[in-house]
């Protein structure tokens, strides 16, 4: 595969392998990370160039890379069996494709629970065309961490496989959290995570040794947040200031301020500030679990915040994506009636620990088609009486009910319907799973497929 005549290339070189992670603090974690950090370093390109990125796979595993949010060419998605082998230990893989859709993006493996490590880091697509309202950029990746200081990943998803549970029938609602997992959950979301985790991270950091980003009172600030959560919504707010939702899931809304805002596991939202004078927290709160995770924008000199730290605008209501927001117009899908309707019902509990689609674990699970140039409608129901985060590869839903909202991850609560369309625009075998992780591998997961 080559670029196209004029193409910009863009060169990434990515190993993924076995390192010590200092997460500040004197916290110190063994873990798997891209090029030995966490987050690894940032992959950008502008709209329409063409990435080229040689993976070499220096863990004691296979694994592949997926590029969330991308809506590239099947063969380049990373996920095993469905559009590639896995890289094998010691192997060498290069992904090529264009990235023709810009926004804030994110990196990861499709490969087991390895994204609950510290495989992720930042993909942002440049658009050439945007103006650019803002005077400085923050790009802010949330984390949940256990690997290396608690119960390693591979083991958490043991223990739930161990329990071998079946689907219950329609609309199973044994939910809850199971003894000394979770938090209580008193959520408006209902039952946001399994897993306690030990620390919750900002840009590879525990709240006790934040990363701070430095502005100057005034500053126009675009944040660009990504959670790379393995089980975790997180509810953000930034002390002292109002928030711009200008983006989600890398397409513009129509602006709405708020103090704060959800995201969940997979979501992207990008957000505009401006800055006043002094050192504000940036808290991401962990939905449902006791804990948080902490950054600092600092425009004055001051004392840091204790990483306990609460702000006001995290007791406010938090903004909700597909409730709270709609498309900009040049974000619009343009409208078409469906040719047909994909029913997807969201199946499983926490005890004994199971998950599926349509009554299926991914395995037994039959795809879902669909042909090229239709207009896809997907009704998708939640019968359980957890919240899952819905992520479609290769694709990117526009919701009619949001005022034509983008999404390729949406949150959908319990007992919640949420319709989703997609223009099938781009061939192939794609996957469609809860962004969970633990949820995916234990079979909620299945592929829309073009016959
Ligand atoms: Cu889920």
């Amino acid at each position: 595969m080559n670029a196209a005549a004029g193409q910009r290339v863009v060169d990434a070189s990515l190993t993924a392998t076995e390192t010590t992670v200092d997460l500040g603090s004197g916290v110190t974690a063994r873990t798997w990370a891209y090029g030995g950090v966490v987050p690894g370093k940032v992959v950008r390109a502008n709209a329409g160039d063409f990435i080229r990125a040689k993976v070499t796979n220096r863990l004691p595993a296979d694994t592949t890379i997926h590029w969330h949010g991308v809506q590239l060419r099947n063969p380049a998605d990373g996920v095993p069996g469905v559009t590639q082998d896995p890289i094998a230990s010691g192997d060498t893989f290069v992904y090529e494709f264009t990235a023709p859709n810009a926004g804030t993006h994110f990196f990861h493996p499709h490969v087991g629970v390895q994204i609950d490590r510290g495989l992720y880091a930042p993909l942002i697509i440049d658009d050439p065309g945007e103006r650019g309202d803002y005077d400085d950029e923050w790009i802010v990746v949330l984390d949940d961490w256990t690997d290396g200081v608690g119960q390693n990943p591979d083991d958490i998803l043991a223990g739930y496989q161990a329990q071998n549970g079946t689907l219950s029938g329609m609309g199973g609602m044994g939910g809850g959290s199971m003894p000394g997992m979770g938090g209580s959950s008193s959520s408006p979301l209902g039952d946001a995570g399994d897993v306690d985790y030990p620390y919750y991270l900002i840009n590879g950091r525990v709240p006790t040794a934040p990363t701070s980003f430095s502005s100057k009172p005034g500053r126009r600030i675009r944040i660009r947040l990504i959670n790379a959560g393995a089980d975790t919504i997180f509810k953000v707010a930034l002390g002292g200031h109002q928030m711009t939702v200008t983006h989600s899931d890398g397409y513009p809304v129509v602006p709405r301020t708020t103090r704060s805002l959800y995201i969940a596991m997979g979501e992207r939202y990008d957000v505009i500030v401006t800055a006043g004078d002094g050192v504000f927290p940036l808290v991401a709160d962990a939905e449902g679990k006791s804990g948080q995770a902490l950054a600092l924008l600092r425009t004055a000199a001051g004392t840091a915040p204790s990483a306990m730290v609460h702000p006001t605008e995290l007791d406010s209501a938090a903004l909700l994506g597909a409730s709270d927001l709609t498309a900009a117009d040049s974000a619009q899908l343009p409208a078409k009636n469906p040719d047909g309707t994909l029913i997807v019902q969201l199946d499983g509990q926490m005890t004994p620990y199971a998950w599926g689609i349509n009554g299926k674990k991914y395995g037994a699970d039959t795809p879902m088609t669909v042909h090229a140039d239709q207009r896809v409608r997907m009704r998708m129901t939640n019968m359980t009486a957890m919240v899952h985060p819905m992520h479609i590869h290769g694709h990117s839903w526009a919701l009619p009910a949001s005022g034509g909202l983008r999404k390729d991850t949406v949150l959908i609560r319990p007992m919640e319907t949420i319709v989703a369309d997609f223009q099938a625009d781009n061939p192939g075998d794609w996957a469609f799973h809860c962004h969970n992780i633990y949820h995916a591998e234990v079979g909620m997961m299945t592929t829309v497929r073009y016959t």
